[in-house]
């Protein structure tokens, strides 16, 4: 078994649950405004996430921090568990939708991988294991059109931008394109994993703005700068993936 430094294994995985429980009837007293996550690895075996909840009390903001070590399988179940509670406080019995697609290698990259979109009570998912990169930062975005027949992945458009507002950091207040999820870590081995959430998202409803079905996901052999214009100076789509349900 290799033995591998674990700095060298930092996973950044970034969370985010925006908005809260906008649907909740009686409002509670506390909100959950963000959690973000960050995964590192151990060893083969372990890894250790980071948990960093952000609620808000009125004016009062509080963090709380938990940490959680084991096996992959098991820190996930626990992170899971946390935002299905998060998200069980309120109604139950919406339907939960689920999409796996492949990213497929593009720009003559040997990338690829897998991710799984889900959607629950208004927040989707996406979580992404992605497999052939180099070692460092790579930009992921949602790209306009779900075509990845082109061998640069440019059949995919621009950044999907329902809002017409610049290329930014997710969130920004100087605005943001709903595709500009940011950028991600590959470590040693070429491997790097995702997860992302948002409300500001939806799979296959009415809404235009918010339906991600019909768009692509592109993994890019750079960083996103996360002020460039039109799309962060990320460099070659690597990697490619359309969302489309069957
Ligand atoms: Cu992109
Ligand atoms: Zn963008």
């Amino acid at each position: 078994m290799k033995n591998l430094k674990t700095t060298a294994f930092a996973l950044l995985t970034s969370l985010f649950l925006l908005g809260g429980c906008q649907d909740t009837p009686q409002k509670k007293e506390t909100d959950h405004e963000a959690v973000k996550v960050k995964m590192e690895r151990i060893d083969e075996q372990t890894v250790k996430a980071t948990v960093t909840i952000q609620n808000k009390e009125g004016d009062q903001q509080t963090e709380t921090v938990e940490v959680y070590q084991g096996t992959e399988a098991e820190v996930k179940e626990k992170i899971a568990r946390y935002t299905d509670a998060l998200h069980g406080e309120h109604s139950s019995g919406n339907m939960t939708k689920k999409l796996k697609i492949s990213l497929n290698a593009k720009s003559g990259s040997s990338t690829s991988g897998m991710v799984t979109l889900t959607e629950t009570e208004g927040t989707v998912t996406l979580e992404a294991h992605i497999n052939g990169l180099t070692e460092g930062t790579h930009a992921i975005h949602l790209h306009e059109k779900a075509d990845c027949s082109a061998e640069d992945g440019t059949s995919t458009g621009g950044h999907w931008n329902p809002t017409f507002e610049n290329h930014g950091a997710w969130g920004s207040a100087e605005g943001f394109h709903r595709g500009d999820i940011g950028n991600f870590e590959a470590n040693t081995s070429g491997h790097g994993m995702l997860t992302f959430q948002t409300d500001l998202w939806c799979l296959d409803c009415d809404d235009p703005v918010k339906n991600i079905v019909g768009k692509a996901i592109i993994v890019h052999q750079g960083t996103d700068d996360l002020v460039s214009q039109p799309s962060g100076a990320a460099g070659a789509r690597i990697s490619c993936a359309g969302i489309i349900t069957e």
